[in-house]
């Protein structure tokens, strides 16, 4: 049996995100058996304790992220701003420090080539990508996206697309990462950005591909970097509300939230709704919580290579404590 000291270690690591292998060597080099460090560590990572304390973690780090969010930006009323992109320092020192959301018009304008789904399938209809379908008879499709892979050509994939007049059930979306298909590159030649915003090597990595019909939810979640979402073709309808909101931190599950958009407005909760049309691009900074309907048949791009570090933390998985501190 491992002592007490030993599996609080373990617990503490685990529930801040520790993978169970990195444990069980640091039993090992503890001097506990391989065989029973690894039993150890499958016991505690599967008990229901475990499940709440690690579900709590994650409640206290959202607060603490939060908190320090508004120390740092300091309170201000809910507006969005609608401005030309400035250069890359005002960028940089207006949104991106201050974690304030805001919509510029002119970057898709810049782009060499207008993507619609028709000349999407021109150019690479033969090119096999992967989609989600059957979305429809999953109450959380998005969460279980993996369920709903399907891989097709675009051209299958568009004319699928444009047959449906309205569904939430044919989506190309972030998590089937189609962007840095070698096929693809050619896109990247359309792309022109705000100097100094993107490190632009990273595009293909870096960025989402959205591309359905009208009627796509995605539900009320959280990024964990920020990003800048380029509507490039049709419109789409988003809610945007503070990380700071507390009762959507009380009801938060994952990146995702169980308020559904009739509760925002019934319950009170401060958010801003806007429709994205063709050609306009909104900086979503992480944590702001957001709610996407396309109102049309859509495409849309969403960049996070900015040339800043990018990661807040969100859901870092946590980094091993040294064994044998007295946990
Ligand atoms: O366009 C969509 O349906 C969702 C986009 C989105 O939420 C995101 O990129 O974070």
């Amino acid at each position: 049996m491992v002592s007490d000291r030993w599996q609080r270690w373990v617990a503490d690591n685990l529930v801040r995100g520790v993978a169970a292998r990195d444990l069980v060597a640091g039993l090992e080099g503890g001097g506990v058996p391989g065989e029973l460090a690894r039993r150890t560590v499958a016991a505690l990572a599967s008990s229901p304790a475990l499940a709440v304390a690690h579900e709590r973690e994650l409640r206290a780090r959202r607060r603490a992220q939060v908190l320090r969010l508004r120390a740092a930006v300091g309170p201000r009323p809910l507006a969005l701003e609608r401005a030309p992109a400035p250069d890359a320092a005002t960028f940089f020192a207006r949104y991106w420090q201050t974690s304030t959301p805001a919509l510029f018009p002119d970057v898709v304008p810049r782009w060499r080539a207008q993507w619609t789904p028709q000349s999407l399938r021109e150019r690479f209809g033969e090119v096999r990508i992967e989609a989600c379908t059957g979305r429809e008879g999953d109450p959380r499709p998005d969460a279980h996206w993996e369920q709903h892979r399907v891989e097709l050509s675009l051209a299958q994939f568009v004319d699928r697309m444009l047959a449906v007049e309205r569904g939430n059930d044919l989506y190309l979306i972030a998590n089937n990462r189609n962007t840095a298909r070698p096929e693809l590159r050619a896109l990247w030649d359309d792309v022109v950005l705000p100097p100094g915003w993107f490190d632009e090597p990273r595009l293909p990595f870096g960025s989402a591909l959205w591309l359905g019909p009208a009627g796509t939810i995605t539900p009320l979640h959280h990024d964990t970097s920020n990003i800048l979402f380029c509507q490039i073709h049709g419109r789409k309808r988003i809610v945007l509300a503070p990380p700071w909101s507390e009762p959507l931190l009380d009801t938060a599950d994952g990146v995702y939230n169980r308020r559904d958009l009739a509760e925002l407005a019934e319950a009170g909760i401060e958010h801003v709704e806007l429709t994205v049309r063709a050609g306009e691009s909104l900086f979503i900074p992480a944590g702001w919580w957001h709610d996407v309907r396309s109102l049309d048949a859509s495409v849309s791009l969403a960049i996070n290579a900015f040339a800043r570090p990018n990661a807040f933390g969100w859901y870092a998985p946590g980094s091993l404590r040294r064994p044998g501190l007295g946990s």
